[in-house]
């Protein structure tokens, strides 16, 4: 089923033509309306007329997340302060919160968007929606709760926290869908089983997840022990919040972008050219119709690529692989590239290791080193040392095998590591310090 059949079907000529009247206006606009852009188009001799198709995005400049923190709190807008309802932000571990405004018109699209990928996960107005995304400055919890009221379904807006409290009133209110980080619906799995309860006093059917890197091995995991189909979903607060994109329960393969909202290119992060269609890079958004806070070739991080093949889905709108990891998470260990979701991988093959792991990042001398600390299941924890050892062994032969990189390993006692409400902290790096 689909939300907006004549924008989420169009034919791609159409939408490239409807894309490329809304850059132009997008373009002519920040120019006009925001210093930041108007500066930086006449450093580099652009002039807003210049831009004449959609290969000509190229030559705009890029956003970074600097640009937002130097302009904090509201340099960036491209409205007066006065048509600006709401203010999200999101904090960074170092510096300023980078701060994002929405006008009015803002908030509706957001809310369109957001029932459009709810639709597109197989929701309907029948369901009651848990929503365990925090509720406050992060967009997690207001983005999806506006999309679920304009879908017509029932929302649950239980925020992160209490877990006990959540997973009592999923059973009693029969909700249908969870939407929360991947890690936190492993936390309200152990909870409900700790209850006392079991997956079929639920109702669930489908889960939400989103907001932090996750597996294709811990999509398996979640969707076996929930008993539900998981999908992912995707966005930033820069940009929106979620709902920049999402996957469809049809194909369950690769996240729809709204491109009649937002353009996305695949850039090689370290020369910033762009990719040819298909190949792994950094992932680039411009908003082509937001009001607030326009952002043009802004910078995510995300490393992904851009699907080459439509979906069968019947959406027209390009796919993005599930996110690879943050450019800035990549984990560069004695010149080796890992992403912590590979380690994830491997440890989510081996049987008895639990989805609850930390890398821990330390140097000794100018060597780095790293440790893999993971969970073991009770069953596990029981069992002989000499079985343990092999388990750490098997571990790190894979890892060195599959990614070229010496770890320790770990294995830690059941319950041991810090479960989060929100996003999962899974890197210590402990280099610098
Ligand atoms: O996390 C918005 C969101 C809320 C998305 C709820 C999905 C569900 P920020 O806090 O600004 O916004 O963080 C954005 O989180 O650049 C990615 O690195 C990461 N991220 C978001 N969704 C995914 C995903 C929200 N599905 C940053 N897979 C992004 C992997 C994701 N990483």
């Amino acid at each position: 089923m689909l939300y907006d059949v004549s924008n989420e079907t169009m034919p791609r000529e159409e939408l490239e033509a409807l894309q490329l009247t809304r850059l132009k206006a997008m373009v002519e606009k920040v120019y006009y309306n925001v210093p930041f852009y108007q500066n930086r188009f006449n450093e580099m001799d652009i002039r807003p007329e210049q831009i004449r198709s959609l290969d000509d995005l190229k030559y705009l400049p890029f956003t970074e997340k600097q640009d937002l923190r130097n302009n904090y709190p509201f340099g960036l807008f491209a409205v007066p302060r006065d048509n600006v309802v709401r203010v999200h932000a999101s904090s960074g571990t170092t510096g300023k919160a980078t701060v994002v405004g929405y006008t009015q018109r803002d908030v509706n699209t957001w809310a369109e968007l957001m029932a459009r990928s709810l639709m597109c996960a197989g929701a309907s107005r029948r369901d009651i929606v848990h929503n365990a995304y925090g509720y406050g400055l992060f967009t997690g919890g207001l983005g999806m709760h506006y999309g679920v009221e304009r879908l017509g379904a029932t929302i649950l807006p239980i925020s992160g926290g209490g877990t006990r409290r959540q997973v009592m009133l999923m059973r009693d209110f029969g909700s249908t869908i969870l939407c929360s980080t991947p890690s936190y619906a492993l936390f309200l799995y152990e909870s409900i089983l700790a209850a006392g309860m079991s997956i079929e006093d639920l109702k669930l059917h489908t889960g939400i997840f989103g907001a932090e890197p996750w597996s294709e091995k811990m999509r398996s995991e979640i969707e076996s022990k929930l008993q539900i189909k998981a999908l992912d979903i995707y966005g930033l607060s820069e940009i929106m919040g979620p709902g920049v994109g999402m996957e469809c329960c049809d194909a369950q393969d690769g996240l729809h972008i709204w491109e009649d909202h937002f353009l996305i290119e695949i850039i090689d992060p370290e020369t910033g050219e762009q990719l040819p269609l298909g190949e792994s890079g950094e992932l680039v958004i411009t908003t082509i119709t937001k009001e607030a806070q326009p952002l043009i070739r802004y910078r995510t991080r995300d490393i992904t690529r851009i699907e080459a093949i439509p979906c069968r889905c019947g959406r027209t709108h390009r796919r993005i692989s599930r996110i690879q990891g943050r450019s800035d998470d990549m984990l560069i260990i004695r010149g080796v590239n890992v992403f912590p979701q590979q380690i994830e991988t491997i440890l989510l093959e081996t049987q008895g290791v639990a989805p609850h792991y930390q890398l821990i990042l330390t140097r000794q001398g100018s060597l780095d080193m790293l440790e893999v600390k993971v969970e073991v299941d009770e069953k596990l924890f029981s069992d002989e040392i000499r079985h343990l050892q092999r388990i750490e062994a098997k571990i790190q032969k894979n890892i060195k095998e599959f990614l070229g990189v010496t770890a320790k390993v770990t294995l830690s006692e059941p319950q041991s590591i810090e479960r989060s409400e929100g996003k999962a902290k899974r890197i210590i790096d402990l280099r610098n310090s």
